[in-house]
């Protein structure tokens, strides 16, 4: 074999000189960066990524797992389970240009900042030899569907070979991204697991990363990321959460559209009638559970796009349309079942990464959750590779963020229009949250700029990192608040301006599928039955003007009855699901109030002032 080399080093795969031009200069940088002892130029074809994971098996980083098609299974060290928002960075010349200045002596929940100086040298602390003994992979990608004016490449570097098998997953990479990016621009990325070898010390569970340095950095000006220390999920599978929301986000606002952490659903009627629709949910939700419905009304029908990210614009005819920029499922495992999302159940069959899960004797997977009877005889080993592991131990059997990374096509419930280069047209944008007290199933915003209000008010009970504090409602505005890369003061005055004669513009609404009783019990039995809210949203979008709304303090509520509560197993508490408590809502006008002027200040748009007094008015006459 010709050892062709790069830089002095040795390329073992691809061909560097039918590289673009602008990709070799970016290899170049990061080859002297990193001074890895390899270079892999990929191709993303079947044969390398059985490279890939027989070389991920051989290192101890994934095992096979025989009871299902070409699925393997991989464990992390165990400080390596999750994004971490505190190490994740925008880089901007002015710091308001990334986040806002918070009221004096509060401190600022909207993301982190660091200047390009200190950005600079945390990266010559991190980066210089990073790769020393191991191989530089580059993936060229394209998130969107190949040949969709609305996609963007994206070439990122990484030391990982889990990152490799992963990335081939969610985005589309390989040759056919080099032959058609010609001199195109794309996103930088440069990854490192931050282990060079040889190792100053062993690896836990063979995993290597470097937690003490980790950092993820964000350079919004320039399209650049650089992450460091974390092989795990949005910290390393750049394409995702890094460049389709955090440079998406800004690449959107300079270019008038928009990069959301939304799911895009197709919804047929029993007419026929098709819609999309797009939904943003802070997480636990069930999101992705949302996105894969199967519809317990007899005659509808609901088709995935996607499950998290939504990149929208208008077209010529001021039409709201959008893709899907990801290629693959990064879902969170436990609770997913034959129940909750049977679709999800069906996707992961075949060729699916396993991240965290538990492992069973016969070579299988497990989690929490998984409602699954275990053949007689096998037993389980947990996440963290405890042997015989028994329900109701100490420690879960799968780590709660525990994820399988599956392609979407085995979706069989993907929609036929997923990828097509014009994006599906969006007729209805939903925001929602998990709300046990005070607020609606569904309600309709006035207008957009209340709509608006709406999406940068969104809270949602999540469970506190710090002990057993229980539940807190927490808020998550648009549901990006980890995924902001300016100014969230900006960002809603980009969606104020996204309203333009000419544009069609989409309702938007909020759902509650989590209120409770006074005796804590869910007032809506959710899942399937949640298609009964999609369809008076769809009926509420639809040209036949029917008579199914009413004004209310919070926008436009259903009016009694007029959703299709036909066949529902127990019946439900319409006014219990509808009440709107004066007590609980100038309690709740008051917080966002205080949340939106401590944390955006002076950057906060007046329109939302004004939502907030009109909210406050209308409360206070009811
Ligand atoms: O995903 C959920 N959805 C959306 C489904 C399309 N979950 C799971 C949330 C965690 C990720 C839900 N949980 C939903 C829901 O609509 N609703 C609930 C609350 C709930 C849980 C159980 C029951 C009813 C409501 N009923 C019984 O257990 C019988
Ligand atoms: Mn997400």
């Amino acid at each position: 074999m010709k050892l062709v080399s790069f830089k002095g080093v040795p390329v073992v795969r691809g061909n560097v000189d039918s590289l673009p031009r602008k990709v070799l200069t970016f290899l170049e940088h990061d080859v002297e960066l990193c001074q890895p002892a390899f270079i892999h130029i990929c191709d993303g074809s079947d044969e390398e990524n059985r490279l890939m994971l027989d070389i991920l098996i051989a290192e101890g980083i994934v095992q096979p797992l025989p009871k299902y098609e070409n699925c393997v299974l991989a464990h992390t060290d165990p400080r390596d389970v999750a994004r971490v928002e505190s190490k994740t960075f925008i880089s901007t010349e002015s710091q308001r240009e990334a986040i806002p200045v918070p009221k004096p002596g509060v401190k600022g929940q909207l993301g982190n900042w660091m200047s390009p100086e200190d950005l600079d040298v945390a990266i010559k602390k991190r980066f210089p030899g990073c790769m020393k003994g191991r191989t530089l992979y580059l993936l060229a990608y394209c998130m969107g569907p190949m040949g969709s004016p609305l996609s963007k490449f994206g070439i990122q570097a990484t030391d990982s070979a889990y990152v490799v098998a992963c990335m081939r997953i969610m985005t589309r990479m390989g040759m056919q991204v080099l032959d058609a990016m010609g001199d195109s621009d794309f996103v930088r990325c440069l990854h490192s697991v931050g282990c060079p070898l040889p190792l100053k010390e062993p690896l836990r569970r063979d995993w290597p990363c470097n937690p003490d340095l980790t950092l993820i950095a964000h350079k919004t000006a320039t399209n650049e990321v650089m992450s460091f220390g974390s092989g795990y999920g949005g910290n390393s599978l750049l394409g995702k959460k890094c460049f389709s929301l955090r440079i998406g986000s800004a690449i959107a606002r300079r270019e008038g559209w928009l990069a959301e952490h939304m799911l895009i659903v197709g919804v047929t009627n029993p007419e026929g009638v098709k819609r999309y629709l797009v939904a943003a949910f802070p997480s636990q939700c069930g999101k992705t559970n949302l996105a894969m419905l199967t519809a317990s009304l007899p005659g509808y029908k609901v088709e995935c796009v996607g499950d998290d990210i939504a990149w929208m614009r208008f077209d010529e005819k001021g039409q709201l349309r959008a893709i899907n920029p990801e290629n693959g499922f990064f879902g969170v495992c436990p609770g997913t079942n034959n129940k909750t999302n049977p679709i999800a159940m069906e996707t992961i069959q075949r060729n699916t990464v396993f991240t965290n899960v538990a492992k069973t004797s016969d070579g299988g997977v497990f989690w929490e959750g998984l409602e699954e009877d275990l053949p007689k005889g096998v037993s389980i080993t947990s996440w963290l590779g405890e042997e015989n592991w028994q329900p109701g131990s100490e420690r879960p059997a799968a780590h709660p963020n525990s994820r399988f990374c599956v392609p979407a096509c085995q979706c069989p419930t993907i929609d036929p229009n997923w990828e097509d280069p014009a994006g599906v047209p969006i007729d209805a944008i939903i925001f929602g949250g998990r709300r046990p007290v005070g607020v609606p199933l569904v309600y309709e915003s006035l207008n957009w700029q209340h709509g608006v209000f709406v999406g940068a008010t969104v809270s949602s009970e999540a469970t506190t990192a710090a002990e057993y504090s229980g539940h807190e409602v927490m808020h998550d505005p648009f549901s990006s608040r980890p995924f902001l890369s300016y100014n969230a003061g900006n960002y809603i005055g980009h969606w104020l301006e996204m309203e333009k004669p000419g544009c069609k513009m989409p309702k938007i609404f909020h759902v509650n599928w989590f209120r409770r009783d006074s005796k804590g019990k869910f007032l809506w039995p959710g899942f399937g039955d949640n298609i009964r809210v999609l369809d008076w949203i769809l009926r509420r979008c639809s040209d036949e003007k029917e008579d199914i709304a009413q004004m209310s303090p919070v926008g436009f509520i259903p009016k009694k009855g007029s959703i299709n509560m036909e066949g529902l197993e127990n019946p439900v508490d319409w006014n219990e699901l509808f009440d709107l408590p004066k007590d609980f809502w100038m309690t709740e006008v008051d917080n966002i109030e205080k949340y939106l002027t401590d944390q955006i200040n002076e950057d906060l748009p007046p329109e939302m002032l004004k939502e907030i007094q009109d909210l406050r008015q209308r409360f206070s006459q009811y």
